[in-house]
């Protein structure tokens, strides 16, 4: 950070062409880029394979993030069905339910409306140190704002509700007490139509500015800002209103967690309460990524994702010893993920711990692993992650 803001200022002071100084990288790892080396991780297992052909997931591979835009073709991917080959020339969005006109749209009559951007990082739900963080990217997304086309079609006074169909479908054990019902489904998710009418939601086509891939959901696919990733239902064939809630398996089932409040927190406790919620907003996560060695130091680069409430602090802990406040990085905004860095100095030969918290503006801190003890099901955990490294 310090040498990319003094290579600035020589800049400035040197070049009157201030468009030469828009053409500065504004984000910080290029600072670290010269003369740098990556230090080892020790805490990754031999197995760890991001690309494993084997796993319908793609991951990221944290430690090589070089920008503040994951590329498209490391964009991590995940799906439960099969990824249906859609023909972007016959495809149909179509709009049902409680709107005054239903109605369908074709790829181009998309790109042919007023689009919008957002730059959105999310993660899976199912992300954690197992995936060593991998199951989440950052990526600037092109369509159309969701409530724009909705407001058009006119919503039925009624309508409460918005339930988004994928064209993937497959088998389900959908269990009901003691029956098994072996069924072909849809991919679907569903949301308020208060939620799936704020501004942000888009039905988005591109991704840093070209088509999404099959993998990504071509030809579009829903992006909602600072939700998990289930959200964001890909190969999107149709959007349905209506009045009542939508309990598909992967709304009501697959997408919940259950966790104990109140109480001490003994499993025992009597004033324990289990509650059962669903995945909607993404838990403020910070993960520390990647550690270079510079000529003075080293450089600590994370990456903090949540549902875009301002952040207040991002801080790094070395060997259990204080909380250091880390720098946001200038690329950052409300719904990318929120790089970070920090300038380690005086490291010493050998193995150490270095972790990282997050904390937003209402105060909501990244809890560490051990105070998530009483979330039982896996999803959502968003714990402190302590990485080991290698100084040599
Ligand atoms: N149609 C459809 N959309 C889907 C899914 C799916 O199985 N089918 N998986 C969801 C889940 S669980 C995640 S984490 C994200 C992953 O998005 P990506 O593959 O673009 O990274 O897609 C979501 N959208
Ligand atoms: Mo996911």
């Amino acid at each position: 950070m310090e040498e990319l803001i003094s290579r600035r200022e020589t800049l400035r002071k040197g070049l009157a062409a201030a468009s030469l100084l828009a053409l500065m990288p504004d984000w910080a790892l290029p600072a670290m880029a010269e003369d740098a080396s990556d230090v080892p991780f020790t805490d990754i297992p031999n197995t760890f394979n991001p690309n494993n052909p084997n796993s319908t997931a793609r991951l990221l591979d944290i430690r090589k993030i070089d920008g503040p835009i994951t590329p498209k073709d490391q964009f991590f991917g995940t799906q439960h069905f099969n990824k249906p080959e859609i023909d972007g020339e016959k495809y149909r969005l179509k709009f049902t339910g409680l709107v005054h006109k239903q109605a369908e749209y074709s790829l181009s009559d998309l790109r042919a409306m007023k689009s919008t951007e957002i730059i959105n990082g999310y993660e899976c739900s199912g992300n954690s140190p197992r995936a060593m963080e991998g199951l989440c990217s950052n990526g600037r997304f092109t369509g159309v704002r969701l409530s724009s086309i909705l407001k058009q079609l006119t919503i039925d006074p009624r309508a409460r509700e918005a339930v988004f169909l994928g064209t993937d479908r497959g088998p389900l054990d959908i269990v009901f007490r003691q029956q098994t019902y072996k069924l072909e489904q849809q991919f679907g998710r569903s949301m308020t139509l208060e939620n799936a009418l704020k501004p942000d939601v888009m039905v988005a086509y591109a991704l840093n500015g070209e088509p999404l891939t099959r993998d990504q959901g071509f030809p579009a696919r829903l992006i909602v800002p600072g939700w998990y990733g289930v959200a964001n239902v890909k190969w999107l064939a149709e959007v349905h209103l209506q009045e009542d809630r939508y309990l598909g398996n992967f709304q009501a089932r697959w997408y919940r967690t259950l966790r104990g409040v109140g109480g001490t927190g003994e499993d025992a406790d009597p004033e324990t309460q289990w509650i059962e919620t669903e995945v909607t907003r993404m838990h403020p996560k910070s993960v520390i990524a990647r550690v270079r060695k510079t000529a003075g130091a080293h450089s600590i680069l994370g990456f903090v994702l949540n549902d875009g409430t301002p952040l207040k602090s991002v801080e790094v802990q070395i060997d259990g010893g204080a909380w250091q406040p880390a720098t946001l990085d200038k690329s950052n905004s409300r719904y990318s993920w929120k790089l970070f860095t920090y300038r380690w100095e005086g490291a010493t030969p050998g193995e150490h711990t270095l972790v990282s918290r997050v904390t937003d503006a209402n105060g909501v801190m990244q809890p560490e692993a051990a105070a998530l003890k009483r979330k039982k099901t896996f999803l959502e955990d968003n714990g402190q992650f302590p990485r080991k490294v290698m100084i040599s």
